[in-house]
């Protein structure tokens, strides 16, 4: 009986009963049915979040896969591409992060000014061909100018334009810029929480966590959905991780999109520096922290972010049975390098996996002389 889902019997103590009986899949499969039919939900709380992470890793596979094939077509994974539109010189202090101008003298990142247009339209195209349905810009600001909204509203109406879903990553934004970028059209806001309330002061001192939940709530209200998630690996507890978790599910509604990242140690960072003196954080915490997430939020996107360059398929393969349904692809993230594409292709046919809602590829076409009448014409060549 234990591969069928009955979803139609009901059971208010579901989560409870997850809990306390983890050896046993039918009082398991049981309680997913529930969740099926209710309309929000169940909002774990911090005890029953550390018990996720408690868990045997295979348990916690199990009982994540399970809830993602309740919630989303198995298999299936959204594929979004990055674009860094101003890279480096950043004011915070993110310690982790190679664009903070703090850190310019030791990580020697070459600053750029604005991208124009044109060219992030021509990256997006790129993007679109290679099968993305998401293009995501990030710029190294603490929160867009005046001068800037008109550039990245016209951003979003153009590459909308192309077809593509569109997310922006730009810093802190006020309620009247979260309507600005609504009104453009903006589908996603990526603001990341990062960590726990308590570690954060070690991580950032220059933007408050509470102005980070401003943010979050500025895009939630304005009707942009939420992208918001961590960076597991830089020297936080698993108590920061659990923190961070019921922070998601403090939420008016847990954000509809969720990066895990795994921290990219960057020389010359504070954090980074530390990382690579210590040794850094086991893969299968990030693991445990992407499958915790996608059993808090069941109907969220969970991503696989930064890090996955140094990882090996079978750890990524992990990292979908975990429960993640979304990557980025493309040689590059925003300043580090990410895997590559046809590396990723290599691995999604290996593991059985398909690109959800991926964009239309542009047709190939050839000029050809048509023999009978001595016209140029044209063929379509398929796919
Ligand atoms: N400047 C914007 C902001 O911070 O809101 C957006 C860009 S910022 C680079 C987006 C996110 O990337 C950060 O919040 C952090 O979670 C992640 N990130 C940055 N550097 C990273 C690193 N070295 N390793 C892992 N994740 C990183
Ligand atoms: C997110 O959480 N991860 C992405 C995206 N949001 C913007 C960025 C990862 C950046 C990794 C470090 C870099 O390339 O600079
Ligand atoms: Fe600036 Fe974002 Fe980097 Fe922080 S993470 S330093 S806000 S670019």
């Amino acid at each position: 009986m234990a591969g069928l889902l009955n979803i139609s019997e009901p059971n208010a103590d579901s989560h409870t009963e997850t809990l306390n009986h983890q050896n046993s899949s039918d009082d398991f499969l049981a309680s997913l049915a529930t969740d099926a039919n209710q309309p929000t939900p169940h909002k774990h709380s911090r005890e029953e979040i550390a018990a996720l992470f408690d868990l045997p890793l295979m348990d916690l596979l199990l009982q994540a896969q399970t809830i993602h094939r309740a919630n989303f077509t198995a298999n299936e994974v959204q594929i979004s591409t990055l674009l860094s539109i101003k890279t480096g010189n950043c004011p915070e202090d993110c310690g982790y992060c190679s664009q903070s101008g703090h850190h310019r003298d030791t990580t020697k990142l070459q600053a750029e000014k604005r991208i124009e247009v044109d060219k992030v339209i021509a990256a997006a195209k790129r993007a679109k061909n290679s099968g993305s349905s998401r293009f995501c810009m990030g710029a190294a600001w603490k929160h867009p100018s005046a001068k800037d909204m008109p550039y990245v509203v016209e951003l979003i109406k153009e590459v909308k334009a192309l077809g593509l879903e569109t997310c922006m990553t730009l810093g802190m934004l006020d309620t009247n810029q979260a309507t600005q970028l609504a009104d453009a059209g903006l589908d996603y806001y990526n603001h990341n929480l990062d960590t726990s309330r308590s570690y954060y002061e070690q991580v950032v001192s220059t933007r408050s966590y509470d102005e980070r939940l401003d943010t979050i709530d500025n895009v939630r209200n304005s009707g942009i959905n939420v992208c918001s998630g961590n960076i597991v690996g830089m020297g936080e507890s698993r108590d920061d991780r659990i923190d961070w978790v019921h922070e998601l599910l403090k939420m008016p509604k847990a954000p509809e999109s969720i990066p895990v990242n795994l921290l990219v140690p960057i020389a010359g960072t504070p954090i980074g520096d530390k990382v690579l003196a210590e040794g850094q954080l086991s893969v299968l915490e990030w693991i445990r922290t992407i499958a915790v997430s996608r059993i808090c939020c069941p109907t969220s996107y969970v991503r696989l972010s930064a890090g996955r360059e140094s990882l090996s398929d079978s750890e990524q393969a992990l990292a979908f049975m975990a429960g993640a349904n979304s990557f980025f692809y493309g040689d590059k993230l925003l300043t580090t390098g990410n895997s590559s594409q046809s590396g990723d292709d290599r691995l999604m046919r290996e593991l059985g996996l398909t690109k959800q809602f991926a964009a239309p590829r542009a047709p190939k076409v050839l000029p050809v002389l048509d023999a009978m009448n001595g016209h140029q014409t044209q063929v379509v060549l398929a796919d």
